[in-house]
Formats: C-alpha cells, sequence, structure tokens
C-alpha cells in the first residue's frame, strides 16, 4: 500500500512539472503584463547612488565611518546644520549625463534608476518643494536629472527615479532608523514636527515634481518605508497612481505589493511568480566610499544576471559615482565586461523567461517560446571535464543544437537515460560562460529533477544548495563536478545553506551527512517546520559521516531543508552531501 501511495506521489509530483496550459486572463491581468512587458524584456538596469554623501566619501573628520556611505549622516551621528554643510562643496563639475547613459548602454542596461533624494533629505534636482537641493544650494548650481532624463531619451533609455519617501533625516517630521523604537533624532537642535507636515510639505510636492518635470518617468522606486503609516502612503499613492503607465517598487509601505518587489543583495532560489528584481552593489557600499574595495569579479556579475534571469527576475546592479561625478574606474571595467558578453549572447538574456529545470549541476538555463516551440539557451559555467554536457529530463523533440555566439558551430546530441546528452569539444568555451541553444519542437516538456524518493532516500547534493552568504566577509561556495560537489570555505556563521525538496510521503526521516568539520562547530538542521542541533565532532582533514538525528516531516509536498550555524559556535566546514532516509 505504502508503495503505491509513494507510486502516486511521484507521478503526480512528475507530471505537475510538465508546462502548465495556458489559463485565462483577468483584464487587470492583460493591463498589468502590458504595463509590465517592457520592463520583464529588459532583464538588466542600472542603479545609480548619488547625492552629498559622495563628498565625505564614508570618512568624517578623518575618521573612516563603518556602514554603507550614504547613511554617513546616521552612522557618524552628524547634526543636520552641520551635513547642510556639505551642499556648499558639493560641485561635480565632470557630471556629464551622455556619458553615464553610454556606459549603461554599452554595459547592456535597458534602464536606469537614480537617487532623487535619499534619506539625507537632499534633492539632486532642482525642486521648488524645498531649497536643499543641487540647483539652489550648491556652486554647481545644474539640474543633473533633467540632464539625465534627456540623455535617457536621446539614447532610448528607460529612466526610473528613487525616492525616500519615509525616511528624511534633515526634516523635523521625517522618520528615521529606529524612531519606531522611540529612539529620538541625534540631533537634540531638530525640533520634531508630526510626520505628516513632512508628507505634505515636501514629500508630496516633491513627488509630483519628480513625476511632473522630468518627461515622464518609467519607475518610480520608493525605499524603507521605516515609519510609514497607510494615511501617509495613500497619498503618495495617489499621486504616484496618477501616472497608470509607471512602474512602481513594493517598497513604499508595508503589506503593499506594488509593482514589483526588491530582494536586496540577494538572489532567491527559484523562480517566483511575481515579477521581481535584485538590486545589488558591485562592492560592498552604494553611495561612494573612496576606501571601499570589495568589488565582486565581472565573472561573478555576468553570472548573477544570468542566474537571475533563469529564475525570471531583473537585475538592477549599482554604481555610485564620486563628488566629482565621476563613475568608478572599477565599475566602468566591470560593466564594460558585461556589455561584451551580452553582445555576443543577448539573446540569451532579453526578453526570455525562468528556466524550466529545478536545476543545472554545470550551469544556467533560459528560455524563449515561439509559436512551434521553445528555445532553450543552456549557460554552461563549468563545462564537464568528460566534454558531455548531461540536460536531465528534457523530453522534448530537438530540432537543433548550436553556439549562440557563432550558430554556425552545431553540436552533436543524443538521449540516454530520459536525459539529453549535447557533445562539444572544449575549443568554443567562455570561460566565464559558453551558451548553447536547443531549439525543441511542440510543447516543452522537462521532468523535474528536484530531490525527491528514490530508494527509501532523498539525496541532496552540494551542487543543489542554494547557498546565501552575506553581502560581505567570506563566501561559502560550491566546487568540483557533479556528482562529486563540495560546500567550501564554509567559515562565516551568516552563511546559511538550503535546497528545495519534494517530500512524497511524510514519515520519520532520518539524516545522513558527509561532512569535514574543523574545530567546533553547532549546526541548526530544519527540515520543513521541524529543527533540531547537532554538535559536530573535529573530523580532523577527513570527510565523515555524521547523523545528527531524526525528523519528523508532517505534511508531503515541497519544503525546505536548512542547515546554519549556531552563533558564536562555528569554526569551518565543508560538506558533500546530505541524505534523508526514510526510516517507519
Ligand atoms: C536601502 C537604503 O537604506 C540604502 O541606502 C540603499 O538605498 C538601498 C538600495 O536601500 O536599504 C535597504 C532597503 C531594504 C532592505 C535593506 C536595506 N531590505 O529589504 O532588506
Amino acid at each position: 500500500m505504502r508503495n503505491l501511495i509513494v507510486f502516486l506521489a511521484i507521478i503526480f509530483f512528475v507530471s505537475s512539472c510538465f508546462q502548465p496550459e495556458k489559463k485565462e486572463l483577468i483584464p487587470e491581468e492583460i493591463t498589468q503584463n502590458k504595463k509590465m512587458e517592457w520592463w520583464r524584456e529588459a532583464r538588466f538596469g542600472m542603479f545609480i547612488h548619488w547625492g552629498l554623501y559622495a563628498v565625505p566619501a564614508g570618512e568624517w573628520k578623518g575618521e573612516r565611518i563603518p556602514g554603507i556611505s550614504e547613511w554617513i549622516m546616521l552612522n557618524a551621528k552628524i547634526p543636520v546644520k552641520e551635513y547642510e554643510k556639505l551642499a556648499e562643496e558639493f560641485n561635480p563639475a565632470n557630471f556629464n549625463a551622455e556619458e553615464w547613459v553610454k556606459l549603461a548602454k554599452y554595459a547592456g542596461m535597458k534602464y536606469i534608476v537614480i537617487t532623487s533624494k535619499h534619506h539625507d533629505g537632499f534633492a539632486m534636482y532642482h525642486s521648488l518643494a524645498s531649497k536643499y537641493n543641487i540647483v539652489d544650494a550648491t556652486p554647481f548650481k545644474r539640474d543633473p536629472l533633467k540632464e539625465l532624463a534627456d540623455a535617457c531619451k536621446k539614447n532610448e533609455i528607460r529612466l526610473g527615479f528613487y525616492y525616500s519617501q519615509a525616511q528624511d533625516w534633515h526634516e523635523p517630521g521625517g522618520t528615521y532608523r529606529d524612531i519606531e523604537q522611540g529612539k529620538s533624532h541625534w540631533d537634540p537642535n531638530l525640533e520634531r514636527e508630526p510626520f505628516m507636515n513632512y508628507i505634505d510639505g515636501k514629500a508630496v510636492p516633491q513627488v509630483k515634481e519628480i513625476l511632473e518635470n522630468y518627461g515622464g518617468l518609467d519607475i518610480l522606486w520608493w525605499d524603507t518605508p521605516i515609519g510609514m503609516t497607510e494615511d501617509a502612503a495613500l497619498k503618495l499613492k495617489a499621486v504616484a497612481d496618477e501616472y497608470p503607465d509607471m512602474i512602481q517598487n513594493n517598497r513604499l509601505y508595508r503589506p503593499w505589493k506594488g509593482d514589483f518587489s526588491t530582494p536586496e543583495q540577494h538572489v532567491p532560489p527559484t523562480g517566483l511568480n511575481y515579477d521581481w528584481e535584485v538590486c545589488m552593489t558591485m562592492n560592498t557600499s552604494w553611495g561612494y566610499k573612496w576606501y571601499d574595495n570589495n568589488w565582486k569579479s565581472s565573472e561573478t556579475l555576468i553570472r548573477m544576471l544570468v542566474d537571475i534571469a533563469s529564475k525570471g527576475g531583473n537585475l538592477l546592479l549599482n554604481v555610485g559615482p564620486d563628488a566629482l561625478g565621476q563613475i568608478p574606474d572599477s565599475s566602468v571595467v566591470r560593466l564594460q565586461a558585461m556589455g561584451q558578453w551580452l553582445q555576443r549572447n543577448s539573446q540569451s538574456i532579453y526578453g526570455t523567461t525562468a528556466s524550466p529545470f529545478f536545476k543545472l549541476p554545470w550551469g544556467r538555463c533560459t528560455k524563449r517560446e515561439h509559436k512551434n516551440g521553445t528555445t532553450l539557451y543552456f549557460h554552461v559555467f563549468n563545462w564537464p571535464k568528460d566534454q558531455i554536457l548531461r540536460v536531465p529530463g528534457l523530453k522534448s523533440r530537438i530540432s537543433d543544437v548550436y553556439l549562440v555566439s557563432n550558430p554556425g558551430q552545431k553540436f552533436a546530441f543524443k538521449f540516454e537515460d530520459g536525459d539529453l546528452l549535447i557533445h562539444a569539444p572544449s575549443v568554443t568555451f567562455d570561460p566565464v560562460n559558453t551558451v548553447i541553444a536547443v531549439e525543441t519542437k511542440g510543447k516543452l516538456k522537462v521532468e523535474s529533477n528536484m530531490p525527491t524518493l528514490k530508494d527509501g532516500k532523498i539525496y541532496l547534493p552540494a551542487d543543489f544548495a542554494d547557498i546565501h552568504n552575506p553581502g560581505y566577509g567570506s563566501q561559502a561556495r560550491v566546487e568540483g563536478q557533479s556528482p562529486k560537489t563540495v560546500i567550501k570555505n564554509w567559515v562565516d556563521e551568516r552563511t546559511k545553506i538550503e535546497w528545495m525538496l519534494n517530500v512524497p510521503e511524510p514519515g520519520k526521516y532520518k539524516i545522513n551527512m558527509y561532512i569535514k568539520a574543523a574545530g567546533e562547530n553547532i549546526m541548526n538542521l530544519k527540515l520543513g517546520s521541524e529543527e533540531i542541533t547537532e554538535e559536530l565532532d573535529d573530523s580532523g582533514n577527513e570527510f565523515v559521516l555524521v547523523t545528527p538525528g531524526e525528523i519528523d516531516v508532517k505534511e508531503s509536498g515541497n519544503v525546505t531543508f536548512s542547515l546554519s550555524p549556531e552563533q558564536g559556535n562555528w569554526n569551518e566546514v565543508e560538506l558533500h552531501f546530505v541524505e534523508l532516509e526514510l526510516i517507519n
């Protein structure tokens, strides 16, 4: 009987992984799809954090201030009147809107989002609602956002403004971090006023200005709804809703979905059924910080864009121009490298949709649907040493397999054990990411390779893990080739490792882990909602099988299994795989 249940569950699971039939859309969905069309195709945009904070660039009175540079006013507790003086020094004479836009375009970005006012309250455009703005308060006297809007029009790049609607550290009524905990503003000379005074007197008029005076924005990017009230949010929303084609993110107030959500500084594990955009820095800070040299490599950034596209999202990649109006060289070279890769492989990114595969051990997949079939783009990060690329569970008919950057280059393929095998000589490789297109005919059929019960066990290999590293610090990573991959360098206790899996049957599962642990490590293991803790013995320089115990799974279906360090009790762990063994 039990075998039958398992069998039926697997059949159901497998069949539910085939592409669903297109469903009827309601009128609101049709309107929304139309509005989001350009944005979904764009996939890649430039975020620009630029403001008075570029002047101190992370340093105040000779002291390096920890944290992100645009937060320096709060982090260094700078009094309002003193911070205001930065405006007198702010003269970004080398600012050239056309150059920025051309760089974004060269990088393959389709839109730009720039800070019109950040938490420091300083408007980077000519505002009539507040004299605290770049035209009235600086020797520069130009309106860079007007110049940028014109350059975007000219070069056909979409434009959005970021506006910090709740936090405004400069205004007596603006909010600041910890206001909800009743903490007072660090500047005792800032006499507090009701929040609504700020909303009515500055936020609403300024949002009207940016929406009216810059030729129509494509995106309005709200941020940090700290201390936001629904009343205030609805006033701002009423202004923004006058522009129904403008796309808004979800950070106006909670809980409000906006048009898209904004996971910050990390890439979510699987495709989501709503629009989303990852915003990400290339180093650590958003605003310019002269000694922030923690740059991600071009390879990391290219693969990140691909990873996000394979999950159906957009990447809004940040630059922080300096006080002279220059984008740092380190950012420029990375953007150029991304642009060069995109030029060769553009069709595998723009206008594509999420991967139909659960995981591909050697890379990612994006896809494009046509009338009579689907093009699958396989992004190969790590070419298998035997030069055979195994595509798990692809069941469609195939008419062509070729190199995207050189379509004349075709590849031999065959089916084996339900997988597609592509044979390719290694000479064609792009060391960062080689893209191979597979043309499929008819309805796309893919059998999910999400881990599930096989021979009484659910196998969770290293290369199927989602590694949640902190935005800075030491990064755990997967090394080696499937089926012998290892998670290495797991030294940061903030790093969490997670797997998605399918439990076809509730029951008791015994956990087996093949790991190497150095020194003292205490690990929390969580399956669904059940959690256990395990103290790991030092295994020396060897991998050992550890059996932390059993977890009772109450419901069948897709669940997550996660491993996280017990804070304050972590040294270093490496991990080959985890196995969940059904024991009752
Ligand atoms: C914010 C800002 O405070 C920051 O300066 C920068 O502009 C960034 C893009 O957005 O900070 C946030 C907002 C949201 C989260 C974290 C930091 N979040 O959702 O985790």
